[in-house]
């Protein structure tokens, strides 16, 4: 066996967005493109020799031979030790928890998550750190200027090494350790709820949908709601796994995960249904014929979550998003707990949890997670739900009902607009951009501006800052329009508008979003010329 040492000139573009590297799946598999990039993870953590580092994936098109050549060139650059999910499979929370748990100095996660999978599609990876979270904005910069200045990698001359069944071995020096993907995880989740209590719930005729996507989620699900919690068979959908999750988007909202939607709209079904997304990290609510938007979703587990097992203490405090609805803060401020405002992406909320600060971390990108891990996580979320539904014996629509009596409801959604040329994009937002610094104080059909700007973050914990996070207008009486463009997709610009409106009325909690936004909605197409610049006359996707 024998260290091969592999001229290389840098590709340019190798820079990590909101999640990782994403790329189409053929300029991954462009001779020595994931290669490259690989060993700039290496420059970018000091070198992998002596350290032992967690390897998984959600299974996509190249997932397995992405995982052979990461082993090799650990093995080559000196790794003590890779601990792999078996069949290459692990879903991001689980890759999270195995790091902690183990105590690894990091890990590798191929995924690109909601981005649909297949040779013509998209794959990714991402690096995460010792503490199981992202890699800091600091980390992927170094990834970026070693992308750009590399000039060789170092490979392991050797054959595949068999992942395909749990126990251990070596690759030249290197230990191997092939692992089940989903015992310690389930384990954990153990910990975290009361298991009886669902059980019971289950036992007690409560039915179930859980739509898997034919993405990483499908084994966990199974084994967790299924095998352990005892509900009906055929509870999880789309549960097996496969390289193109069937030719769809593995994006739970209400447009691509429309199975899920279908059998939670039909008469007399299920009592509850959730939906997760490729890598098993995000997770959406549904509730008989009543769609639970991810920010309602993450204001309701903060105001609940001390009824579940883990969480009984009650929470240190909360965070979430800066595009995230507010209805968290009402929470937060009714309970007298702290709550952070972030930029997009899991890895802004590291710090906070790392603290002490926060307990609970969500996004309204269907992405709710806690401190057990620094990811976030679509089937955590999902048993907390089930907790709390198991604990209160009420259903999803009395307790959305409920909370909006509490709090009053933030009316919420989010506008996709998709593969726009990337010139109209920035014309959008640079025509923003332009007014923002005059809109403030000025009154567009009937609602008053008080401020506008371009969200900049400085962390409270270590200080590090981040800019241009997103343009926000927001409103008296409680309403807001955000507007960034997405940092994960692999073709033209995503824009993103969100918008939100507070109302507190009695009669008019149960109103339809769409309708109720109707005029902040036209108000944001007015104010940043949307149609006009973009040339679509809609979104592609209203969440
Ligand atoms: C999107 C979401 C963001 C999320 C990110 C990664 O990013 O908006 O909230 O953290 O995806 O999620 P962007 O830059 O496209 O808006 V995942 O589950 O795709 O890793
Ligand atoms: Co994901």
């Amino acid at each position: 066996m024998q260290i091969e040492r592999i001229e290389v000139t840098p590709f340019g573009g190798q820079s990590p967005g909101t999640s990782g590297l994403r790329k189409k799946t053929r300029v991954m598999m462009e001779p020595h493109y994931l290669a490259a990039f690989v060993q700039s993870i290496w420059s970018a953590i000091d070198g992998v020799s002596g350290k032992t580092l967690i390897l998984g994936g959600d299974g996509r098109y190249f997932n397995a031979e992405a995982i052979q050549l990461i082993l090799r060139m650990a093995a080559a650059s000196g790794a003590a030790r890779v601990v792999v999910g078996q069949g290459g499979i692990l879903s991001t929370p689980a890759a999270s928890h195995l790091i902690r748990k183990r105590g690894a100095d990091g890990g590798i996660i191929l995924s690109a998550s909601h981005n649909p999978g297949g040779i013509d599609e998209d794959f990714g990876i991402k690096f995460n750190g010792a503490n199981g979270g992202p890699a800091t904005a600091a980390v992927t910069d170094r990834m970026v200027v070693a992308s750009q200045a590399i000039d060789h990698y170092l490979m392991l001359d050797t054959p595949d090494y068999s992942i395909d069944l749990v126990g251990q071995g070596k690759i030249g020096e290197m230990s191997v350790e092939i692992v089940d993907p989903v015992a310690d995880y389930a384990e954990m989740l153990e910990e975290l709820f009361d298991f009886d209590k669902i059980r019971g719930l289950f036992a007690g005729g409560f039915r179930m949908a859980f739509d898997a996507m034919h993405a990483v989620t499908g084994p966990y699900a199974t084994e967790v709601i299924e095998r352990r919690l005892g509900a009906a068979p055929g509870t999880v959908m789309n549960g097996t796994p496969q390289v193109d999750f069937g030719g769809r988007h593995p994006d739970p909202n209400p447009i691509w995960a429309h199975a899920l939607m279908d059998v939670m709209y039909q008469e007399n079904g299920p009592d509850f249904g959730a939906v997760s997304d490729g890598d098993g990290d995000r997770n959406m609510i549904v509730g008989p014929s009543q769609y639970v938007s991810p920010s309602d979703s993450l204001a309701i587990l903060a105001a609940n979550a001390h009824l579940a097992k883990g969480y009984r203490a009650g929470l240190a405090g909360v965070a979430r998003s800066m595009p995230t609805s507010r209805a968290v803060d009402r929470v937060a401020a009714a309970m007298d707990m702290p709550c952070y405002e972030t930029p997009t992406g899991w890895k802004f909320f590291g710090t906070l949890l790392d603290d002490g600060r926060v307990t609970l971390c969500g996004e309204e990108s269907a992405g709710t997670g806690s401190d057990h891990v620094r990811e976030k996580d679509g089937l955590w979320a999902v048993m907390l739900w089930l907790n709390i539904l198991a604990e209160t014996g009420k259903g999803v629509g009395d307790i959305m009902s409920s909370h909006w009596a509490t709090f009053g409801r933030n009316y919420y959604t989010r506008h996709d607009y998709e593969a726009v040329e990337v010139d109209r994009a920035n014309a959008v937002m640079d025509g923003l951009r332009a007014q923002l610094g005059m809109l403030a104080g000025q009154t567009f059909a009937g609602r008053t501006i008080d401020a506008a700007d371009e969200f900049s973050y400085v962390d409270p914990v270590d200080g590090s800052t981040a800019s241009a996070q997103g343009l926000r207008l927001s409103f008296e009486g409680g309403g807001r329009i955000v507007f960034r463009l997405s940092g994960t997709g692999t073709q033209g610009a995503t824009l993103r508008v969100y918008i939100e409106d507070f109302i507190n009325d009695k009669n008019a909690l149960d109103g339809d979003v769409q309708v109720m936004l109707e005029p902040m909605i036209a108000l944001a197409d007015r104010l940043a010329r949307i149609t006009e610049l973009t040339g679509r006359d809609g979104p592609d996707i209203r969440s």
